[in-house]
Protein backbone atom coordinates (compact mmCIF):
# COMPACT_ATOMS: atom_id res chain seq x y z
CA UNK A 1 0.00 0.00 0.00
CA UNK A 2 2.38 2.96 -1.40
CA UNK A 3 1.63 6.06 -0.54
CA UNK A 4 0.67 8.63 -3.27
CA UNK A 5 3.45 11.74 -3.36
CA UNK A 6 1.92 13.82 -6.82
CA UNK A 7 -0.53 14.65 -4.93
CA UNK A 8 -0.46 18.02 -2.53
CA UNK A 9 -1.45 16.03 0.13
CA UNK A 10 0.04 12.47 0.21
CA UNK A 11 -1.84 9.92 1.31
CA UNK A 12 -3.27 6.24 1.35
CA UNK A 13 -6.47 6.91 1.61
CA UNK A 14 -7.43 7.43 -2.11
CA UNK A 15 -8.01 11.12 -1.42
CA UNK A 16 -8.83 12.32 -4.82
CA UNK A 17 -11.57 10.44 -4.73
CA UNK A 18 -13.11 12.27 -1.92
CA UNK A 19 -13.40 15.98 -3.50
CA UNK A 20 -15.23 17.09 -0.51
CA UNK A 21 -12.46 16.08 1.91
CA UNK A 22 -9.80 16.79 -0.32
CA UNK A 23 -11.03 20.38 -0.51
CA UNK A 24 -11.30 20.62 3.15
CA UNK A 25 -8.33 19.27 4.08
CA UNK A 26 -6.56 21.37 1.17
CA UNK A 27 -7.93 25.10 3.01
CA UNK A 28 -6.78 23.55 6.41
CA UNK A 29 -2.82 22.47 4.44
CA UNK A 30 -2.00 26.42 4.14
CA UNK A 31 -2.91 27.47 8.10
CA UNK A 32 -0.70 24.38 9.04
CA UNK A 33 1.79 25.78 7.05
CA UNK A 34 1.45 29.33 8.97
CA UNK A 35 1.35 27.44 12.46
CA UNK A 36 4.58 25.35 11.23
CA UNK A 37 6.33 28.79 10.11
CA UNK A 38 5.08 30.71 13.11
CA UNK A 39 6.00 27.83 15.95
CA UNK A 40 7.82 25.08 14.61
CA UNK A 41 11.49 24.95 15.26
CA UNK A 42 13.03 28.70 15.20
CA UNK A 43 15.84 29.22 12.92
CA UNK A 44 15.93 26.15 11.02
CA UNK A 45 13.53 26.81 8.21
CA UNK A 46 16.15 26.55 5.44
CA UNK A 47 18.59 24.38 6.18
CA UNK A 48 18.55 20.21 5.46
CA UNK A 49 17.98 18.21 7.82
CA UNK A 50 18.92 14.54 7.23
CA UNK A 51 15.02 13.04 7.60
CA UNK A 52 12.98 9.84 7.64
CA UNK A 53 10.02 10.53 5.38
CA UNK A 54 7.41 7.39 5.07
CA UNK A 55 6.92 6.13 1.51
CA UNK A 56 4.75 3.53 2.50
CA UNK A 57 3.37 1.94 5.72
CA UNK A 58 4.69 -1.75 5.28
CA UNK A 59 8.01 -1.89 6.87
CA UNK A 60 10.02 -1.53 3.96
CA UNK A 61 8.96 1.82 3.33
CA UNK A 62 8.50 4.05 6.08
CA UNK A 63 11.66 4.68 6.73
CA UNK A 64 13.04 6.77 4.26
CA UNK A 65 16.21 8.81 4.79
CA UNK A 66 17.78 11.90 2.77
CA UNK A 67 18.29 15.48 3.15
CA UNK A 68 14.92 17.72 3.91
CA UNK A 69 13.91 21.36 4.33
CA UNK A 70 11.24 21.30 7.34
CA UNK A 71 9.01 23.24 5.63
CA UNK A 72 8.88 20.96 2.35
CA UNK A 73 8.88 17.58 4.89
CA UNK A 74 5.59 15.67 3.06
CA UNK A 75 3.28 15.84 5.56
CA UNK A 76 0.24 13.20 4.61
CA UNK A 77 -2.29 10.76 5.85
CA UNK A 78 -0.96 7.25 6.58
CA UNK A 79 -3.24 4.59 7.54
CA UNK A 80 -2.20 0.95 8.76
CA UNK A 81 -3.67 -1.02 6.17
CA UNK A 82 -7.46 -2.57 6.43
CA UNK A 83 -7.21 -6.15 8.16
CA UNK A 84 -10.36 -7.93 6.36
CA UNK A 85 -12.68 -8.39 9.09
CA UNK A 86 -11.88 -6.58 11.92
CA UNK A 87 -14.34 -6.62 14.82
CA UNK A 88 -15.30 -4.08 18.16
CA UNK A 89 -13.31 -6.44 20.75
CA UNK A 90 -14.96 -4.87 23.88
CA UNK A 91 -17.50 -3.40 25.02
CA UNK A 92 -21.03 -3.55 24.39
CA UNK A 93 -20.69 -4.19 21.04
CA UNK A 94 -18.09 -6.76 20.85
CA UNK A 95 -18.43 -8.88 17.94
CA UNK A 96 -20.06 -6.37 16.00
CA UNK A 97 -18.00 -5.53 12.73
CA UNK A 98 -15.62 -2.84 13.27
CA UNK A 99 -16.97 0.91 12.51
CA UNK A 100 -15.99 2.44 9.40
CA UNK A 101 -18.17 5.59 10.15
CA UNK A 102 -18.45 7.15 13.39
CA UNK A 103 -21.85 5.54 15.22
CA UNK A 104 -24.11 8.79 15.87
CA UNK A 105 -24.43 8.14 19.76
CA UNK A 106 -20.63 8.16 19.84
CA UNK A 107 -20.19 11.28 18.11
CA UNK A 108 -19.32 14.01 20.87
CA UNK A 109 -17.07 11.67 23.14
CA UNK A 110 -15.36 10.02 20.05
CA UNK A 111 -14.79 13.47 18.40
CA UNK A 112 -13.40 14.70 22.02
CA UNK A 113 -10.85 11.82 22.59
CA UNK A 114 -9.67 13.08 18.91
CA UNK A 115 -9.21 16.45 19.90
CA UNK A 116 -7.65 15.82 23.28
CA UNK A 117 -4.94 13.40 20.75
CA UNK A 118 -4.29 15.88 18.26
CA UNK A 119 -3.66 18.87 20.74
CA UNK A 120 -0.57 17.27 21.72
CA UNK A 121 0.87 16.76 19.07
CA UNK A 122 1.38 20.68 17.93
CA UNK A 123 2.00 21.45 21.75
CA UNK A 124 5.00 19.61 21.76
CA UNK A 125 6.43 21.37 18.73
CA UNK A 126 5.51 24.50 20.20
CA UNK A 127 7.25 23.64 24.00
CA UNK A 128 10.59 22.68 21.56
CA UNK A 129 10.59 25.35 18.84
CA UNK A 130 13.57 26.94 21.00
CA UNK A 131 15.74 24.08 21.32
CA UNK A 132 17.56 24.48 18.14
CA UNK A 133 19.67 27.05 19.02
CA UNK A 134 21.39 25.30 22.28
CA UNK A 135 21.65 21.75 20.43
CA UNK A 136 24.50 19.64 21.94
CA UNK A 137 25.54 18.17 18.67
CA UNK A 138 24.44 17.72 15.19
CA UNK A 139 23.38 14.43 15.69
CA UNK A 140 20.65 15.57 18.14
CA UNK A 141 19.59 18.97 16.45
CA UNK A 142 18.44 16.14 13.73
CA UNK A 143 16.81 14.10 16.35
CA UNK A 144 14.72 17.26 17.29
CA UNK A 145 13.79 17.94 13.67
CA UNK A 146 12.70 14.24 13.58
CA UNK A 147 10.39 14.44 16.82
CA UNK A 148 9.07 17.39 15.36
CA UNK A 149 7.73 16.87 11.94
CA UNK A 150 6.61 13.27 12.82
CA UNK A 151 4.70 14.69 15.55
CA UNK A 152 3.28 17.23 12.77
CA UNK A 153 2.41 14.45 10.83
CA UNK A 154 0.06 13.10 14.42
CA UNK A 155 -1.47 16.24 13.74
CA UNK A 156 -2.44 15.69 10.68
CA UNK A 157 -3.84 12.31 11.54
CA UNK A 158 -6.14 13.62 13.82
CA UNK A 159 -7.22 16.44 11.25
CA UNK A 160 -8.07 14.02 8.49
CA UNK A 161 -9.91 11.95 11.37
CA UNK A 162 -11.88 15.37 12.00
CA UNK A 163 -12.70 16.19 8.29
CA UNK A 164 -13.25 13.17 7.15
CA UNK A 165 -16.22 11.75 10.01
CA UNK A 166 -16.87 15.12 11.79
CA UNK A 167 -18.21 17.22 9.12
CA UNK A 168 -18.16 21.34 10.03
CA UNK A 169 -17.60 20.42 13.64
CA UNK A 170 -14.84 18.54 12.63
CA UNK A 171 -13.50 21.59 10.43
CA UNK A 172 -13.71 24.04 13.26
CA UNK A 173 -11.90 21.68 15.52
CA UNK A 174 -9.12 21.45 13.07
CA UNK A 175 -8.96 25.04 12.99
CA UNK A 176 -8.93 25.22 16.76
CA UNK A 177 -6.14 22.76 16.35
CA UNK A 178 -3.68 25.57 15.42
CA UNK A 179 -5.19 28.29 17.14
CA UNK A 180 -4.30 26.92 20.81
CA UNK A 181 -0.83 27.57 22.53
CA UNK A 182 1.08 25.59 24.57
CA UNK A 183 1.39 27.76 27.72
CA UNK A 184 -0.96 30.48 26.58
CA UNK A 185 -3.12 31.73 29.68
CA UNK A 186 -5.95 32.74 27.27
CA UNK A 187 -5.62 29.70 25.08
CA UNK A 188 -3.94 26.98 26.88
CA UNK A 189 -3.51 23.10 25.44
CA UNK A 190 -5.56 20.56 26.26
CA UNK A 191 -3.40 18.46 28.88
CA UNK A 192 -1.38 20.41 31.50
CA UNK A 193 2.03 18.53 30.78
CA UNK A 194 1.75 20.12 27.15
CA UNK A 195 1.62 23.85 28.53
CA UNK A 196 4.94 22.94 30.43
CA UNK A 197 8.07 24.57 29.44
CA UNK A 198 10.42 22.37 27.67
CA UNK A 199 13.48 24.85 27.86
CA UNK A 200 16.39 22.79 27.66
CA UNK A 201 17.86 19.91 26.31
CA UNK A 202 17.89 17.91 29.59
CA UNK A 203 14.08 18.36 29.75
CA UNK A 204 13.61 17.50 25.99
CA UNK A 205 15.16 13.92 26.82
CA UNK A 206 12.71 13.63 29.73
CA UNK A 207 10.34 14.60 28.12
CA UNK A 208 10.24 12.26 25.22
CA UNK A 209 11.17 9.56 27.45
CA UNK A 210 8.50 10.05 29.75
CA UNK A 211 5.87 12.18 28.26
CA UNK A 212 5.88 10.97 24.70
CA UNK A 213 5.67 7.19 26.29
CA UNK A 214 1.99 8.55 27.62
CA UNK A 215 1.53 8.78 23.69
CA UNK A 216 2.40 5.10 23.59
CA UNK A 217 -0.17 3.91 25.68
CA UNK A 218 -2.85 6.02 24.87
CA UNK A 219 -2.62 5.17 20.93
CA UNK A 220 -1.85 2.17 22.03
CA UNK A 221 -5.53 2.08 23.45
CA UNK A 222 -6.92 4.28 20.88
CA UNK A 223 -5.50 1.61 18.37
CA UNK A 224 -8.21 -0.91 19.91
CA UNK A 225 -11.07 1.45 18.89
CA UNK A 226 -13.65 -0.32 17.30
CA UNK A 227 -14.00 3.03 14.90
CA UNK A 228 -11.63 1.25 12.42
CA UNK A 229 -10.20 4.90 10.93
CA UNK A 230 -8.86 5.84 14.14
CA UNK A 231 -7.19 2.23 15.15
CA UNK A 232 -5.57 2.11 11.66
CA UNK A 233 -4.50 5.80 12.38
CA UNK A 234 -3.15 5.47 15.90
CA UNK A 235 -1.54 2.01 14.57
CA UNK A 236 0.98 4.32 12.34
CA UNK A 237 1.20 6.70 15.33
CA UNK A 238 2.37 4.33 17.23
CA UNK A 239 5.13 3.08 14.46
CA UNK A 240 6.88 6.36 14.68
CA UNK A 241 6.41 6.77 18.73
CA UNK A 242 9.00 4.41 19.06
CA UNK A 243 11.98 6.91 18.12
CA UNK A 244 10.86 9.83 19.82
CA UNK A 245 10.88 7.17 22.92
CA UNK A 246 14.67 6.23 21.63
CA UNK A 247 15.87 9.65 21.62
CA UNK A 248 14.35 10.40 25.40
CA UNK A 249 16.11 7.12 26.77
CA UNK A 250 19.32 7.02 24.86
CA UNK A 251 18.75 10.91 25.46
CA UNK A 252 19.37 10.35 29.32
CA UNK A 253 21.59 7.25 29.11
CA UNK A 254 24.52 9.95 27.78
CA UNK A 255 23.82 12.64 30.03
CA UNK A 256 24.29 9.82 32.99
CA UNK A 257 26.83 8.71 31.18
CA UNK A 258 29.05 11.92 30.98
CA UNK A 259 27.85 12.48 34.50
CA UNK A 260 29.61 8.80 35.74
CA UNK A 261 32.91 9.98 33.73
CA UNK A 262 33.14 13.23 35.12
CA UNK A 263 32.37 12.04 38.42
CA UNK A 264 35.30 9.26 38.14
CA UNK A 265 37.74 11.84 36.39
CA UNK A 266 37.40 14.01 39.35
CA UNK A 267 36.70 12.03 42.16
CA UNK A 268 33.55 13.86 43.09
CA UNK A 269 29.81 13.79 42.92
CA UNK A 270 29.83 17.54 42.47
CA UNK A 271 30.79 17.59 38.81
CA UNK A 272 28.84 21.42 38.46
CA UNK A 273 32.09 23.11 38.04
CA UNK A 274 32.96 20.60 35.23
CA UNK A 275 30.07 21.41 33.01
CA UNK A 276 28.24 17.76 34.04
CA UNK A 277 25.03 17.71 34.98
CA UNK A 278 24.91 15.59 39.00
CA UNK A 279 22.87 12.25 39.34
CA UNK A 280 20.72 14.51 41.82
CA UNK A 281 19.85 17.34 39.42
CA UNK A 282 19.11 13.98 36.53
CA UNK A 283 16.68 12.41 39.45
CA UNK A 284 14.94 16.12 39.90
CA UNK A 285 14.18 16.25 36.76
CA UNK A 286 13.17 12.14 36.31
CA UNK A 287 10.86 13.14 39.22
CA UNK A 288 9.15 16.46 37.45
CA UNK A 289 8.35 14.49 34.03
CA UNK A 290 7.38 11.16 35.70
CA UNK A 291 4.92 12.86 37.87
CA UNK A 292 3.62 15.69 35.31
CA UNK A 293 3.19 12.55 33.06
CA UNK A 294 1.35 9.98 35.38
CA UNK A 295 -1.19 12.69 35.79
CA UNK A 296 -2.20 12.15 31.60
CA UNK A 297 -3.99 8.68 32.62
CA UNK A 298 -6.61 11.27 34.26
CA UNK A 299 -8.20 9.83 37.24
CA UNK A 300 -8.14 6.75 39.07
CA UNK A 301 -11.84 6.02 39.00
CA UNK A 302 -12.91 7.83 35.67
CA UNK A 303 -16.57 7.03 34.67
CA UNK A 304 -15.66 8.58 31.60
CA UNK A 305 -13.23 5.68 30.93
CA UNK A 306 -16.10 3.29 31.81
CA UNK A 307 -18.11 4.90 29.11
CA UNK A 308 -15.32 4.59 26.05
CA UNK A 309 -14.46 1.39 27.39
CA UNK A 310 -18.08 0.02 27.68
CA UNK A 311 -18.90 1.82 23.99
CA UNK A 312 -15.95 0.24 22.19
CA UNK A 313 -14.12 3.90 21.38
CA UNK A 314 -11.02 3.12 23.55
CA UNK A 315 -9.78 0.38 25.01
CA UNK A 316 -6.87 -1.66 27.06
CA UNK A 317 -3.74 -1.78 25.92
CA UNK A 318 -3.03 -4.31 23.75
CA UNK A 319 -7.03 -5.34 24.87
CA UNK A 320 -7.46 -8.32 22.13
CA UNK A 321 -4.23 -10.15 24.08
CA UNK A 322 -5.92 -10.10 27.39
CA UNK A 323 -7.30 -13.05 28.75
CA UNK A 324 -10.60 -12.13 29.96
CA UNK A 325 -14.38 -11.49 28.78
CA UNK A 326 -13.48 -7.77 27.15
CA UNK A 327 -16.05 -6.70 29.08
CA UNK A 328 -15.56 -5.71 32.21
CA UNK A 329 -19.07 -6.49 34.09
CA UNK A 330 -18.01 -8.06 37.34
CA UNK A 331 -14.19 -7.70 36.80
CA UNK A 332 -12.19 -6.16 40.09
CA UNK A 333 -8.82 -4.04 39.78
CA UNK A 334 -7.06 -3.37 42.51
CA UNK A 335 -5.83 0.42 43.05
CA UNK A 336 -4.39 2.75 45.39
CA UNK A 337 -6.82 5.44 47.60
CA UNK A 338 -5.87 7.65 50.55
CA UNK A 339 -7.42 6.65 53.71
CA UNK A 340 -6.53 9.30 56.06
CA UNK A 341 -2.72 10.29 56.01
CA UNK A 342 -2.13 6.24 54.42
CA UNK A 343 -1.85 5.21 51.20
CA UNK A 344 -4.24 1.88 51.08
CA UNK A 345 -5.17 -0.67 48.16
CA UNK A 346 -8.70 -1.03 47.58
CA UNK A 347 -10.24 -3.38 44.88
CA UNK A 348 -12.68 -1.21 42.65
CA UNK A 349 -14.70 -2.08 39.69
CA UNK A 350 -12.35 -2.66 36.95
CA UNK A 351 -14.48 -0.77 34.21
CA UNK A 352 -13.70 2.21 35.99
CA UNK A 353 -10.26 1.53 36.80
CA UNK A 354 -9.27 1.61 33.06
CA UNK A 355 -7.15 4.55 33.22
CA UNK A 356 -5.73 3.35 36.46
CA UNK A 357 -4.54 0.01 34.69
CA UNK A 358 -3.18 1.53 31.62
CA UNK A 359 -0.92 4.02 34.13
CA UNK A 360 0.05 0.81 36.03
CA UNK A 361 1.07 -0.22 32.53
CA UNK A 362 2.92 2.77 32.20
CA UNK A 363 4.82 2.68 35.18
CA UNK A 364 5.94 -0.22 34.29
CA UNK A 365 7.37 0.36 31.32
CA UNK A 366 9.06 3.73 32.71
CA UNK A 367 10.76 1.56 35.07
CA UNK A 368 12.72 -0.36 32.01
CA UNK A 369 14.40 2.25 30.84
CA UNK A 370 15.22 3.33 34.26
CA UNK A 371 16.78 0.00 35.48
CA UNK A 372 18.99 0.85 31.86
CA UNK A 373 20.19 3.91 33.57
CA UNK A 374 21.32 2.28 36.44
CA UNK A 375 22.91 -0.31 34.68
CA UNK A 376 25.19 2.70 32.93
CA UNK A 377 25.80 3.76 36.35
CA UNK A 378 26.57 0.48 37.99
CA UNK A 379 29.23 0.03 35.04
CA UNK A 380 30.93 3.45 35.62
CA UNK A 381 31.67 1.61 39.23
CA UNK A 382 29.27 4.23 41.26
CA UNK A 383 27.20 3.82 44.00
CA UNK A 384 23.67 5.49 43.07
CA UNK A 385 20.28 4.42 41.73
CA UNK A 386 17.99 6.57 39.91
CA UNK A 387 14.41 5.66 41.40
CA UNK A 388 11.12 6.22 40.26
CA UNK A 389 8.82 8.57 42.50
CA UNK A 390 6.08 7.12 44.30
CA UNK A 391 2.59 7.61 41.94
CA UNK A 392 1.24 10.09 44.78
CA UNK A 393 4.20 12.36 44.39
CA UNK A 394 3.71 16.25 43.26
CA UNK A 395 0.28 15.37 41.27
CA UNK A 396 -1.86 17.48 39.69
CA UNK A 397 -4.52 15.34 38.74
CA UNK A 398 -6.43 12.29 40.77
CA UNK A 399 -6.82 11.11 44.62
CA UNK A 400 -3.22 12.59 45.07
CA UNK A 401 -3.78 15.71 43.65
CA UNK A 402 -5.60 16.63 47.17
CA UNK A 403 -2.21 15.83 49.29
CA UNK A 404 1.73 16.65 49.52
CA UNK A 405 4.19 13.13 49.43
CA UNK A 406 7.54 12.26 49.19
CA UNK A 407 9.12 10.52 46.44
CA UNK A 408 8.85 7.44 48.43
CA UNK A 409 5.47 8.11 49.11
CA UNK A 410 4.93 9.60 52.16
CA UNK A 411 2.07 11.52 52.76
CA UNK A 412 3.65 15.02 54.33
CA UNK A 413 2.11 18.29 55.85
CA UNK A 414 2.32 21.57 53.72
CA UNK A 415 4.68 22.68 55.79
CA UNK A 416 6.72 19.59 55.02
CA UNK A 417 6.66 20.11 51.39
CA UNK A 418 7.33 23.71 51.48
CA UNK A 419 10.37 23.12 53.50
CA UNK A 420 11.31 20.44 51.09
CA UNK A 421 10.75 20.16 47.66
CA UNK A 422 13.88 21.82 46.74
CA UNK A 423 15.26 18.85 47.47
CA UNK A 424 13.05 16.90 45.13
CA UNK A 425 12.00 19.08 41.98
CA UNK A 426 14.41 21.29 40.03
CA UNK A 427 14.70 24.60 41.79
CA UNK A 428 14.91 28.40 39.53
CA UNK A 429 18.74 27.96 40.69
CA UNK A 430 18.68 23.81 39.29
CA UNK A 431 17.36 24.96 36.11
CA UNK A 432 19.35 28.25 35.25
CA UNK A 433 22.44 26.08 35.97
CA UNK A 434 21.11 23.56 33.34
CA UNK A 435 20.47 26.17 31.14
CA UNK A 436 24.06 27.35 31.64
CA UNK A 437 25.57 24.47 29.96
CA UNK A 438 22.83 24.82 26.97
CA UNK A 439 25.66 26.16 24.52
CA UNK A 440 25.31 25.08 20.75
CA UNK A 441 27.68 22.84 19.23
CA UNK A 442 27.16 22.27 15.62
CA UNK A 443 31.07 20.90 14.42
CA UNK A 444 29.73 17.09 13.17
CA UNK A 445 30.97 14.31 15.15
CA UNK A 446 31.42 16.98 18.12
CA UNK A 447 29.45 17.22 21.55
CA UNK A 448 28.70 19.28 23.94
CA UNK A 449 30.90 18.54 27.22
CA UNK A 450 27.41 17.53 29.55
CA UNK A 451 26.68 14.58 27.49
CA UNK A 452 28.46 11.68 25.80
CA UNK A 453 28.56 10.92 21.91
CA UNK A 454 25.74 8.27 21.03
CA UNK A 455 26.90 4.59 20.29
CA UNK A 456 25.82 4.93 16.74
CA UNK A 457 24.74 7.53 13.78
CA UNK A 458 21.24 7.55 12.47
CA UNK A 459 20.26 4.77 9.75
CA UNK A 460 24.07 3.53 9.66
CA UNK A 461 25.63 6.49 9.13
CA UNK A 462 29.10 7.43 10.90
CA UNK A 463 27.69 9.73 14.44
CA UNK A 464 30.13 12.45 12.68
CA UNK A 465 27.52 12.66 9.60
CA UNK A 466 26.85 15.96 8.92
CA UNK A 467 22.93 15.29 9.92
CA UNK A 468 22.27 19.32 9.23
CA UNK A 469 23.69 21.18 6.58
CA UNK A 470 24.26 24.34 8.41
CA UNK A 471 25.08 26.17 5.43
N1 LIG B 1 -5.05 17.55 32.30
O1 LIG B 1 -12.48 10.97 33.98
P1 LIG B 1 -11.10 11.49 33.88
C1 LIG B 1 0.93 12.19 23.11
C2 LIG B 1 -9.91 15.96 33.03
S1 LIG B 1 0.41 11.97 24.73
C3 LIG B 1 -6.21 18.25 32.24
O2 LIG B 1 -10.04 10.66 34.46
P2 LIG B 1 -10.63 10.80 31.18
C4 LIG B 1 2.14 12.97 22.88
C5 LIG B 1 -10.73 15.15 32.08
O3 LIG B 1 -10.72 15.69 30.77
C6 LIG B 1 -1.16 11.14 24.60
N2 LIG B 1 -7.43 17.72 32.44
O4 LIG B 1 -10.80 11.80 32.37
C7 LIG B 1 3.19 12.91 23.77
C8 LIG B 1 -12.08 15.15 32.72
O5 LIG B 1 -12.77 16.34 32.38
P3 LIG B 1 -14.39 16.42 32.48
C9 LIG B 1 -2.34 12.08 24.55
C10 LIG B 1 -7.49 16.40 32.71
O6 LIG B 1 -11.31 11.42 30.04
C11 LIG B 1 4.31 13.68 23.55
C12 LIG B 1 -11.78 15.20 34.19
O7 LIG B 1 -10.45 15.67 34.31
N3 LIG B 1 -3.53 11.35 24.24
O8 LIG B 1 0.31 11.72 22.23
O9 LIG B 1 -10.96 9.41 31.54
C13 LIG B 1 4.42 14.47 22.43
C14 LIG B 1 -11.99 13.86 34.83
O10 LIG B 1 -10.93 12.96 34.48
C15 LIG B 1 -6.35 15.61 32.79
C16 LIG B 1 -4.58 11.18 25.08
O11 LIG B 1 -4.58 11.68 26.17
C17 LIG B 1 -5.09 16.24 32.58
N4 LIG B 1 -3.92 15.55 32.66
O12 LIG B 1 -9.04 10.76 30.96
C18 LIG B 1 3.35 14.52 21.54
C19 LIG B 1 -5.69 10.31 24.59
N5 LIG B 1 -6.71 14.35 33.10
O13 LIG B 1 -14.94 15.26 31.69
C20 LIG B 1 2.23 13.78 21.76
C21 LIG B 1 -7.03 11.00 24.57
C22 LIG B 1 -8.04 14.36 33.21
O14 LIG B 1 -14.71 16.34 33.92
N6 LIG B 1 -7.46 11.44 25.87
N7 LIG B 1 -8.52 15.59 32.98
O15 LIG B 1 -14.66 17.76 31.84
C23 LIG B 1 -7.99 10.64 26.83
O16 LIG B 1 -8.07 9.45 26.63
C24 LIG B 1 -8.53 11.25 28.07
O17 LIG B 1 -8.97 12.54 27.75
C25 LIG B 1 -7.54 11.34 29.24
C26 LIG B 1 -8.30 11.80 30.50
C27 LIG B 1 -6.89 10.01 29.46
C28 LIG B 1 -6.45 12.40 28.99
FE1 LIG C 1 2.80 12.06 18.54
FE1 LIG D 1 5.94 11.40 19.99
Amino acid sequence: MSIDYNERIPNNVNLSDNRRLQRALESWQPKFQDWWSEMGPEGFQVQDIYLRTAVSVDAKGWANFGYVKMPEYRWGIFLTEREGERQVNFGDHKGEAAWQEVPGEYRSVLRRLIVTQGDTEPASVEQQRLLGATCPSLYDLRNLFQVNVEEGRHLWAMVYLLDAHFGRDGREEAEALLDRRSGDSDKPRILEAFNEKTPDWLSFFMFTYFTDRDGKYQLGSLAESGFDPLSRSCQFMLTEEAHHMFVGESGVNRVIRRACELMNEHDTDDIAKYGGVSLDLIQKHVNFHFSVSVDLFGQELSTNAATYYTAGIKGRFNETKIDDDHMLTDASYPILELLGDKIVEKREAALNAVNERLRDEYIVDCQRGVDRWNKSIKEAGIDFEIKLPHRAFHRGIGTFSEVKATPEGKIITEAEWNSRHAEWLPTDEDRAFVQSLMKPVTEPGKFAGWIAPPARGINQQPVDFEYVRLT
